[in-house]
């Protein structure tokens, strides 16, 4: 029997091993390319190539081809900040394919193979993402003035323009998905498009969640509501500005909130659902390679007595691409930002949703 998803599992266990394979035969096939980069370069690349299979692996496990194709688009843009030559990326897709054909079973490979054919598919047109500072954007000016200060490395001048704001009676809600959120978004596109080094971008979230801090008394001042809720990200997941942001916004509507950050071990999890028996635990996950980490800890928490009365909301990065994969993971549902959240958490604990 061959699933998608049992296949997906196979790649991601194997993927160390078919990487090597993947890469050898790169290398023979694209000389020119590769050999200027030495053994060190051979090295990165069965790394670089080990990634590329877990997003496969973790695609085909979510059922979802979507993810994959995502991932290349994004690797694409990466590839092309770096200046790399433009058939790297399919030459390895090539190859994927072709090992995946040497290693599985026909049933199997076709399955792994039309999910790395969709992925080829974003290889097409110029791959250059465009700006997170969309013109309808009604704070479009604050969001660009503070980028530009934290990339100045002038964190006071970014808070400052923040701050003055919500003096003169901007939300933190807007603040937050209108300047904020566009904001790291941009940051990150930048990075990856090679025009901002990681240092940057280190300081642009550290300065971020500095001045997010800033915003704390306008955030707690609300009317309770008498819910309780959780918020965290999985295992391994290092993100943590957009679950904060979902915290902050369910505080604001009233909630009692307990947030957890970036990281948090599952077990950790499961016991702090016990104690504090929220109405809500919200879950966050950025990398798609951390999807299988996110099923996991949702099936934790509803094997557990308190995980059973609790309604659970995943959101982030991968959730945005495809919608129906919340519910798909064993959540209750999801919602592509903060201000969603909450509505749709707020009708979930409201109506009480079945299982
Ligand atoms: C800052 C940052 C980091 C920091 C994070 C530090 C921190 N303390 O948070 C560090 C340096 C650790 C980091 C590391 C990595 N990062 Co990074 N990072 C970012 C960046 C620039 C900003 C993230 C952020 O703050 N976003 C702003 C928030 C507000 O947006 P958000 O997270 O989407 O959240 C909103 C919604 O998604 C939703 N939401 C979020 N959670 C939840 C939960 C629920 C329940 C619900 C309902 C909704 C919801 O609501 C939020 C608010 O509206 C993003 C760029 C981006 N597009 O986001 C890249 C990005 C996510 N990172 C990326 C990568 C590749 C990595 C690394 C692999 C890099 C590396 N080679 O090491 C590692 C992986 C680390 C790991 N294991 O987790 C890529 C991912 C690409 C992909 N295809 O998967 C991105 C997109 C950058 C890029 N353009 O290439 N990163």
């Amino acid at each position: 029997l061959n699933t998608t998803a049992q296949t997906g599992n196979l790649i991601g266990r194997d993927r160390g091993r078919l990487a090597e394979r993947i890469v050898e035969l790169q290398y023979g096939r694209q000389p020119a390319i590769w050999s200027p980069f030495g053994p060190a370069g051979k090295q990165k690349s069965v790394r670089d190539t080990a990634d590329h299979l877990a997003y496969l692996a973790e695609a085909m496990a979510a059922g979802d081809s979507a993810l994959f194709y995502s991932y290349v688009a994004w690797a694409r843009a990466l590839f092309d900040g770096l200046k790399l030559p433009a058939d790297t990326l399919a030459g390895t897709l090539d190859c994927m394919a072709e090992v995946i054909r040497e290693s599985l079973t026909t049933e199997a490979a076709d399955l792994a193979v039309t999910f790395i054919d969709n992925g080829r598919a974003a290889l097409v047109g110029t791959g250059v993402s465009a700006t997170f500072f969309l013109d309808g954007n009604p704070l479009k000016d604050v969001a660009q003035g503070y980028l530009s200060a934290l990339l100045k490395g002038d964190r006071h001048a970014a808070a400052r323009l923040v701050l003055d704001r919500v003096e003169k009676g901007i939300s933190v809600r807007d603040i937050y998905l209108n300047v904020i959120e566009p904001s790291q978004r941009e940051v990150g596109r930048l990075w990856q498009a090679n025009q901002v080094s990681v240092a940057q971008e280190h300081y642009c979230t550290a300065a971020t969640q500095l001045i997010m801090s800033q915003l704390y008394p306008w955030i707690a001042a609300s009317e309770r509501v008498g819910r309780r809720m959780v918020a965290t990200a999985v295992g391994g997941e290092l993100h943590e500005v957009g679950i904060r942001m979902v915290a902050d916004f369910f505080e604001m509507a009233g909630w009692d909130t307990y947030y957890l950050g970036a990281n948090t071990p599952p077990e950790a999890v499961v016991s702090i659902v016990a104690e504090r028996k929220p109405d809500l635990l919200a879950v966050s996950a950025t990398m798609i390679f951390h999807l299988s980490r996110a099923a996991d800890l949702i099936k934790r928490v509803r094997d557990a007595e308190a995980g059973k009365k609790a309604c659970i909301l995943l959101g982030g990065y991968p959730f945005n691409i495809s919608l129906d994969l919340p519910r798909q993971l064993g959540a209750d549902g999801g919602a592509p930002d903060a201000a969603l959240a909450v509505a749709v958490g707020q009708k979930m604990v409201g109506a009480g949703v079945p299982r």
